[in-house]
């Protein structure tokens, strides 16, 4: 896997500055310590630990470590303690000595024990096991957790949800989870493990609440084989951003759900990287439908089909094929139960037998297009058109209801207007070989998603439907408990706009974080004259604003691209981006050029204009702007999206989007940045509850905790910071007022 860039808050320098307050003169002979690993030792983990052996009153200290002595400035040291018993603790902040490495040997240790869960004051930390904890889960877990109060048993998601649904029936007020972490942490999962503690408390006290509790753990299957791929960091990758929303009536009754996605990863529908996959949904159809539907979808089981293997297959070597499906082979069994659960997932949520066996036919449609990608043509004869396999073309028309010289001449040529003489005319011609597989790449990405989204409103419809039919009185009040689950800070060998998207989102929400607990807390202490020094606290805002103007210059070109403007380009953009970035002092500090940073150009050998750096607080992370303009674009091309509203199959065309307007360009960019904020303002309604996921190695193994890594995510999300305000604060908090209402009669109230 790639080396960690060093980002902003790269942890070298930062260490210095957790335990730079402590002056010498504190350390006396035989105190525990931690010292930095020396440089060019980073294999050994970010701290050594030692023993002072000399304690002068000015000056280096003798440290001893291990067999050896060192003088360390005691700038550079923070303390260490070992309890007689030997116990972890289960909050961070009842630590003795409070810095970056003890958090760090708290978490190790725990991690080791299979205690996975660790509080830091309110906020959960989970680091991911890796292996099934046996009986961590379930429902006589479920039973024990009800009704205790936090600490009264081991950290667990399950008491955080129980403390947020004890405060919605008690306060009448919304609550929210937010579960952040880097790609593989475990947010997916630890979702689900809250979704399934709230179903436990609310659920089951009739028929209609025990359907809904269902229908809501059974979406997420569904979810996943759509919209979670393998990935180089997960083999379960959620491509897309969720957040679910369960309600309860005013007795704590689950009443209803809904579940928002936030921008699936489209492009993945046609390319993917080596050693990735496409979506589980269309592995685990070819993995689990009886032969009789496959054949009825003219699939072959064991065909490796080109939309499911990697890049560059039409033109693989045999050794190369052979590579690709022994990678593929090892999925086969999990994508067999996957399709098991897949299909009693859609029938528990409502879907009848026709649904599901039309869903797999778009599917396989989509299969047998992608086969279509290999083709080509010859580009020196202008008047050539594209040789596309008829057989091929029959079947993925036949399947999406469309008639197939229809389908084949869309690809094949593009309709021009020319106008001449003040008259307009549509002509015909035949599209390059690049134009070509651009026009069928949409087309199977605009099908794709579409599918996703009426998935979704699907499921939201099925909620909807066991709801009480209205009665015209007034609604009752009801409360949801929201649950949120994105894809986390990516960075990889290869970013494109769905990445600079997905770590806006990480980046706004650790900016909410920072903002709403980090300084409100600091503000509380200081509003009521608790002696606080301050921290200074990372600051999302500068990157933030980048991406907002990044994506504002993009819309421009995009619309300049979607008109036909000849001279519009990803490089033009690319280069107005950095050039605008240079020009604000702060904006300039977080974008910056890939030549500036990196003498040698970039690290995947881009030219300038083909690319940018963005400094994210979880670190720096290179883009690449190729296809950009394209991508913010989320209208189909014309030609393919008659089609689609013309097919045969009533399903098919219900995902064709019909808008009369002769618009051009619907920003994606756009939509994205007001989803987001909508949801920051759904949030911001919200007693907020955070769950903070740890990836302990890059393998996806068990037992294998690697200390640069999980001190890197500790660092980066802000747990220091909060440790230090959360240990200096008291725990328990209450408006005087609120502690009145709730208390009052119940003791004897002395005059
Ligand atoms: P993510 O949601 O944070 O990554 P997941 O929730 O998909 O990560 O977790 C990745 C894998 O880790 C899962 O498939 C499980 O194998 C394992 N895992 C996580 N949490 C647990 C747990 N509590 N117990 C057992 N195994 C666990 V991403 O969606 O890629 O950002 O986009
Ligand atoms: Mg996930």
């Amino acid at each position: 896997s790639e080396g960690r860039l060093s980002g902003p808050y790269d942890h070298r320098p930062r260490h210095a500055q957790t335990s730079a307050s402590m002056p010498s003169a504190q350390f006396k002979v035989n105190d525990l310590v931690f010292l930095p690993c020396p440089e060019g030792k980073a294999e050994e983990g970010p701290f050594l630990s030692g023993v002072v052996c000399e304690a002068p009153e000015s000056g280096d200290l003798v440290v001893k470590v291990g067999k050896a002595q060192q003088r360390v400035p005691a700038s550079n040291l923070r303390r260490r303690f070992i309890r007689d018993d030997g116990a972890t603790c289960q909050d961070n902040t009842a630590l003795v000595h409070l810095n970056d490495a003890t958090i760090l040997e708290n978490l190790r240790a725990r991690h080791e024990a299979d205690e996975i869960y660790t509080y830091t004051a309110s906020v959960l930390l989970a680091v991911n096991p890796y292996h099934d904890v046996t009986g961590l889960y379930g429902e006589a877990q479920c039973a024990r957790y009800r009704g205790k109060h936090i600490g009264a048993l081991p950290p667990h998601p399950y008491a955080i949800a129980d403390t947020a649904y004890r405060a919605l029936v008690r306060d009448r007020k919304n609550q929210g989870f937010i579960i952040s972490g880097e790609s593989g942490a475990g947010k997916t999962e630890t979702a689900k493990i809250v979704m399934e503690y709230l179903g436990y408390v609310s659920g089951s006290t009739n028929q209609m609440t025990a359907q809904i509790q269902r229908r809501v753990l059974q979406a997420q299957p569904i979810l996943e084989s759509f919209g979670n791929a393998v990935t180089m960091r997960n083999n379960n990758s959620s491509r897309f951003g969720k957040y679910n929303s369960i309600f309860f009536d005013e007795d704590g009754t689950l009443c209803d759900a809904s579940v928002t996605t936030y921008l699936l990863e489209s492009s993945r529908v046609v390319v993917h990287a080596k050693r990735e996959r496409t979506y589980h949904c269309f592995y685990e159809m070819l993995s689990g439908l009886p032969d009789e539907k496959l054949k009825k979808l003219h699939l072959d089981r064991a065909k490796l089909y080109l939309l499911l293997a990697n890049e560059g297959q039409a033109s693989a070597t045999q050794e190369e094929t052979s590579e690709e499906k022994r990678f593929h082979a090892q999925f086969k069994d999990l994508d067999l139960r996957n399709f098991n659960r897949l299909c009693v997932a859609l029938r528990d949520v409502g879907f009848s037998e026709e649904d599901i066996d039309l869903t797999f036919q778009v599917l396989a449609g989509l299969v047998h297009l992608g086969d279509l990608s290999g083709a080509e043509r010859d580009d020196d004869d202008e008047s050539a058109t594209i040789q596309l396999d008829e057989e091929t073309l029959q079947k993925a028309a036949e399947l999406l209801g469309i008639d197939s010289s229809e389908l084949g001449s869309a690809l094949r040529r593009r309709k021009v207007k020319i106008t001449r003489v003040g008259r307009e005319s549509i002509h015909e011609v035949p599209r390059t070989t690049l134009q070509f597989r651009h026009a069928l790449f949409s087309l199977i990405k605009a099908l794709y998603k579409r599918l996703f989204e009426r998935l979704v409103a699907r499921i939201n419809g099925s909620f909807s439907e066991l709801r009480k039919p209205a009665t015209g009185e007034e609604e009752v009040e009801r409360c949801q408990i929201g649950i949120l689950d994105i894809y986390g800070f990516e960075r990889l060998q290869r970013n494109s706009f769905e990445q600079l998207c997905i770590n806006l989102a990480n980046e706004r929400l650790q900016q909410y974080f920072v903002e709403n607990v980090l300084t409100a807390e600091q503000n509380l202490y200081r509003r009521e004259g608790l002696p606080w020094t301050g921290l200074t606290l990372p600051d999302s805002t500068p990157v933030v604003t980048a991406i907002a103007c990044t994506f504002k210059t993009l819309d421009e070109y995009s619309q300049q691209l979607a008109k036909g403007f000849e001279k519009t380009s990803d490089e033009g953009f690319c280069q107005k981006t950095v050039e605008e970035a240079q020009k604000d002092p702060q904006r300039k500090e977080v974008l910056k050029p890939l030549k500036m940073s990196n003498k040698r150009g970039s690290s995947a050998g881009l030219a300038m204009n083909e690319g940018f750096i963005v400094k994210h607080y979880a670190g720096q992370v290179e883009y690449n702007t190729k296809g950009w303009l394209d991508k913010n674009n989320d209208r189909l091309l014309v030609e393919c999206e008659e089609l689609i509203c013309g097919s045969e199959c009533n399903f098919v065309r219900t995902l064709g989007d019909d808008e009369k307007s002769k618009v051009l360009f619907r920003s994606i960019s756009k939509k994205y940045s007001a989803d987001l904020e909508n949801l920051l303002k759904t949030l911001n309604q919200c007693h907020l509850h955070y769950i903070r996921c740890f990836k302990p190695n890059e393998l996806q193994k068990r037992s294998i905790f690697n200390d640069n890594l999980v001190l890197d995510q500790i660092v980066q999300c802000g747990t220091i910071e909060l440790v230090k305000i959360m240990h200096d604060g008291y725990p328990n908090r209450c408006v005087f007022d609120e502690l009145v209402s709730r208390f009052r009669g119940r003791f004897p109230m002395s005059a």
